[in-house]
């Protein structure tokens, strides 16, 4: 199979909500650099139909999301419009495989940031503000099962996304020791505090614009959002499940499973 050929196999799965063998099983050549290659056609099918991109995402910068799928390093991947949810809203479970939320903070930037070498402070300089965010990701693969590779090319599992409707200052959240906590229909089901992200989420914007410059795609555009990756492990959603996140001096998001 060649790149366009995974790329059509993975956005079929998605559409036809069958999950596929985990593909590094039957090609070992699909390594990290093909895997980027294969998202990159994806995002071009998507863009073909019409899909517009409005986030980018960072996923597996915790420690908690490393050790539950076993993976050790930082992904990137896109989050389109027809992925978006508003919060309080609705999310049709029967349009996903085995979905599962994240709590995360997402970031608004006032410039452009650019690799290589940018740090996390010099991000933060750069970002007009933040937002309390959820990401649900359903991966394309049988069981949510995958290695780092197969990940990538399936767009890192990006699937909805809720974000909050205002928009914080960076100082009024704290980065280091801000608590995020996540309710499943008033049950406590994970939580963490924002260093487990990278020790600061804006290292995962920093690290996103160094990938996208070792990458050859140039840098991260003013006005862009980012998913910073979950700050817990990930929770699967049922139908009927009322999500509340609550994220220290940000209030709350929520969305029903229907
Ligand atoms: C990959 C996507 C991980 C995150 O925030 O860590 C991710 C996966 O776990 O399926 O989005
Ligand atoms: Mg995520």
């Amino acid at each position: 199979m060649n790149v366009r050929e995974i790329a059509e196999l993975l956005i079929e799965a998605e559409e036809s909500r069958l999950p596929v063998s985990c593909l590094t099983d039957s090609f070992p050549d699909l390594d990290v650099t093909m895997g980027y290659h294969v998202q990159d056609e994806l995002i071009n099918i998507k863009t073909d139909k019409g899909h517009k991109r409005i986030a980018f995402k960072m996923g597996i910068t915790s420690l908690a999301k490393m050790k539950q799928m076993n993976i050790s390093e930082p992904i990137y991947g896109t989050v389109f419009d027809y992925m978006q949810v508003p919060d309080k809203g609705e999310m049709a479970i029967e349009e996903l495989i085995h979905p599962k939320v994240e709590a995360e903070i997402a970031f608004i930037l006032a410039e452009d940031v650019e690799g290589p070498g940018i740090t996390g402070k010099e991000v933060l300089d750069k970002t007009a503000g933040i937002l309390p965010a959820f990401e649900i990701i359903d991966s394309r693969y049988k069981d949510f099962k995958f290695r780092l590779s197969d990940v990538i090319a399936d767009n890192t599992s990006a699937s909805r996304v809720v974000f909050g409707d205002t928009v914080f200052d960076t100082g009024q959240f704290d980065m280091e020791k801000g608590r995020v906590s996540l309710f499943i229909n008033g049950e406590l089901k994970a939580e963490g505090t924002s260093d487990a992200v990278l020790e600061n989420p804006a290292n995962s914007v920093a690290m996103l614009a160094n990938m996208l410059y070792a990458h050859g795609k140039g840098k991260i555009p003013k006005g862009s959002i980012i998913l910073t990756g979950g700050i817990t492990e990930a929770i699967r959603l049922t139908k009927g499940d009322h999500v509340i996140s609550t994220f220290d001096g940000m209030g709350e998001i929520s969305f029903l499973v229907r």
